[in-house]
């Protein structure tokens, strides 16, 4: 192989193909039991076919977010090294099902997960919430503020989209701690789409409000999910901004022994994803962007969008896999 033609910046370009078969795996197992009302099973069988995928890939991958710290997750757990050792050495950040509880109440946007970077670009963010605060691609820098109030955040987008207030869309968790936000979102005339999980699909659809219906998304969520969409921004353009909700000693503590001197810090997406990302995620469920897997009687079928931020491609990839043993 030649590395100079197939490298444009960063990581080898081949990698963004062989990244869907790592979330098509993932997806395609945790699809098995959509609806079961069954998330650890769900989770687990997700986690199996991510990782033996992952395993075949020429890298030396180290996960960086993952199911858990070692002692809490058999696989696929923080700090566990992944693929054949034998390519570049790269960061991991995964959800091989993000929506375990989307998955087994098969409800809409439940994904299966990853981004790859460049060794040390990816921030080693502990399993605490993050406030959250992002919108696609096309705004003026500066267009949304995490410290700015809701109603600021949504007049400041509705007139960089040149539109008036009750057309922008926020994206929230419905969560009892969200609402004050709800209430505050809602008095602007803005509306909401209310979700149950699912924070990362959340983020991404920002990028796309024309097919979504979602222009913002606002609210605290994971942390780690809060990296996977800050990988995928970096790919599609956006801004987001994030902080860890670090309100224990105990949590600053954790924080500290991650690296994360500032508690207070808010994150661009370039400081959470830095150098080249790249990133796939394919529909488990059916979902705004993405068609959940589906079983015929003679193929499977599944729905990927792969994105690098080098060369700011974005694929979608609709694949009908017809070896059915493989999976
Ligand atoms: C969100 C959501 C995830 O965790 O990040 C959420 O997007 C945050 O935690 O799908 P709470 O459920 O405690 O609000 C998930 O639900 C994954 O666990």
């Amino acid at each position: 192989m030649n590395a100079v033609s197939n490298t444009i910046a960063g990581l080898d370009r081949i990698l963004t193909m062989e990244l869907v078969r790592v979330t098509e795996r993932a997806a395609v197992a945790a699809a098995r039991l959509r609806g079961r009302g069954d998330e650890k099973a769900a989770d687990q069988v997700a986690v199996d076919a991510m990782r033996s995928e992952l395993n075949r890939l020429n890298i030396k991958g180290t996960v960086v977010i993952g199911e858990g710290e070692r002692d809490e997750a058999p696989m696929l757990y923080i700090g566990e090294e992944v693929g054949t050792g034998k390519g570049p050495a790269v960061d991991i950040a995964l959800d091989p099902l993000e929506g375990t509880t989307i998955c087994a109440k098969n409800l809409p946007n439940a994904l299966a997960v990853i981004a790859i970077a460049e060794k040390g670009s990816l921030l080693f963010a502990p399993d605490v919430y993050m406030d959250k605060i992002a919108i696609g691609p096309g705004y003026p820098e500066g267009t949304i503020d995490i410290d700015a109030s809701p109603a600021d955040n949504i007049a400041s987008l509705a007139k960089a989209k040149g539109v008036p207030v009750n057309e922008v869309t926020a994206c929230i968790l419905d969560r009892p701690r969200h609402a004050r936000l709800i209430e505050a979102v809602r008095a602007t005339g803005a509306a909401i789409r209310l979700i149950g999980d699912g924070d990362v699909a959340g983020v991404i659809h920002t990028t796309d409000p024309e097919e979504t219906g979602i222009d913002i998304y606002i609210g605290s969520g994971g942390a780690p999910e809060g990296v996977l969409a800050a990988a995928a921004l970096r790919c599609t353009g956006g801004q987001m901004q994030g902080r860890l909700i670090l309100d224990t000693p105990e949590k600053v503590a954790r924080a500290a022994k991650m690296g994360i001197s500032d508690p207070n810090k808010v994150y661009r997406v370039d400081e959470m994803a830095r150098g080249d990302v790249l990133f796939a995620a394919t529909g488990v469920t059916d979902g705004n962007m993405l068609a959940g897997v589906k079983f015929g009687r003679n193929y499977i079928t599944t729905d990927t969008i792969v994105l690098r931020s080098s060369s700011r491609t974005v694929r979608e990839i609709k694949a009908r896999h017809q070896d059915l043993d493989k999976f």
